[in-house]
């Protein structure tokens, strides 16, 4: 293990081959550099390397630099990655167009290597520091499972992709029982490793396109999708059981869970929490180690 953080991406876009050598070599010291030589190549790298940077130049063949600005910022998966023109356009109006399309900074030629490399470093700190405020916001710290504020941000357009798509979607409640005397017998750094390790469990017997949350203190929301109330059933079974083999910690835990599929006559998120929370309501009150729908 290393504390060091690994390098941050930039991509260098330029159709002329000798700005991207004087650019790569100011920077590839300090950063993990990628180059393309078009607009259209910009746009496929961005979403396949992910950069922290992109360095665009305005004037190329194919579609411009202003162009391949304003694609990346129409899609989610590009939008947030900030990228600084580089450009021989040495005029306001330039510089205003390319600011009000979305580029954080302007920078005109000849490079300057000094002012390339603080622009450079100023906007990579920037992102990096948004990535993990964005990162610490979204998940919870114990158990690295994603948070209350993170599956109420994302729900309702889970919903309605659900609803406009046709599929299945549902929800389980899983609640540890009797977590208080765990708590109170073996002490709550116990139980803190408790519920990192039924977490590990959970999120790895979900597969990537369910939601893992913890959405408070030893309760978790998954959402799953495609996903029928049966083999939402199913699947709460399977981890039921595997949860009271767990032994975490060398102690029995069970939990108890609760599952309701989101319905047409459901208007929105808390329709259908209300009727897995019912459920898990009867889950425990028949006796707790058991899931009902
Ligand atoms: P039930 O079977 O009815 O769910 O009983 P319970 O004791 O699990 O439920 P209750 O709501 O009475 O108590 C929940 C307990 O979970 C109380 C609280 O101290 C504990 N808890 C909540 N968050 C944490 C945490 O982060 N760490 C630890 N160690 N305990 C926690
Ligand atoms: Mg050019
Ligand atoms: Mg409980
Ligand atoms: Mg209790
Ligand atoms: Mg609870």
């Amino acid at each position: 293990m290393t504390n060091e953080l690994p390098l941050s991406t930039v991509l260098i876009v330029d159709d002329s081959p000798s700005n991207i050598r004087v650019m790569a070599a100011v920077l590839q010291e300090r950063y993990r550099v990628k180059t393309a030589t078009s607009g259209q190549q910009c746009l496929d790298m961005a979403l396949r390397h992910k950069p922290d940077l992109i360095l665009l130049d305005i004037e190329m063949p194919g579609i411009s630099g202003y162009e391949t600005c304003r694609e990346l910022k129409d899609m989610s998966e590009t939008r947030d990655i900030p990228v600084i023109f580089v450009t021989g356009r040495d005029n306001i109006e330039d510089e205003e167009m390319g600011l009000r399309i979305g580029a954080v900074d302007y920078i005109t030629k000849p490079i300057r290597p000094v002012i390339l490399s603080a622009r450079v470093d100023t906007h990579v700190t920037l992102k990096r520091q948004q990535d993990r405020l964005l990162q610490l916001a979204m998940h919870d710290q114990l158990t690295g499972l994603y948070n209350r504020h993170y599956m109420l941000e994302m729900v309702d357009q889970r919903l309605s992709r659900a609803r406009r798509h046709n599929t299945p979607l549902s929800l389980l409640i899983v609640d540890l029982d009797h977590f208080k005397q765990i708590n109170d017998t073996h002490g709550h750094i116990v139980g803190d490793q408790i519920l990192e390790q039924v977490s590990a469990l959970l999120n790895q017997q979900c597969r990537t396109e369910d939601t893992v949350t913890r959405f408070g203190g030893e309760e978790f929301l998954i959402l799953m999708e495609p996903c029928s109330l049966n083999q939402a059933h199913y699947k709460a079974e399977v981890m039921r059981h595997q949860i009271s083999e767990l032994m975490p910690s060398g102690i029995e835990v069970t939990v108890s869970i609760g599952a309701a599929e989101f319905s047409d006559s459901d208007t929105n998120f808390n329709d259908m929490l209300k009727r897995a929370d019912d459920a898990l309501y009867r889950a425990k009150a028949n006796g707790r180690n058991q899931t009902e729908l």
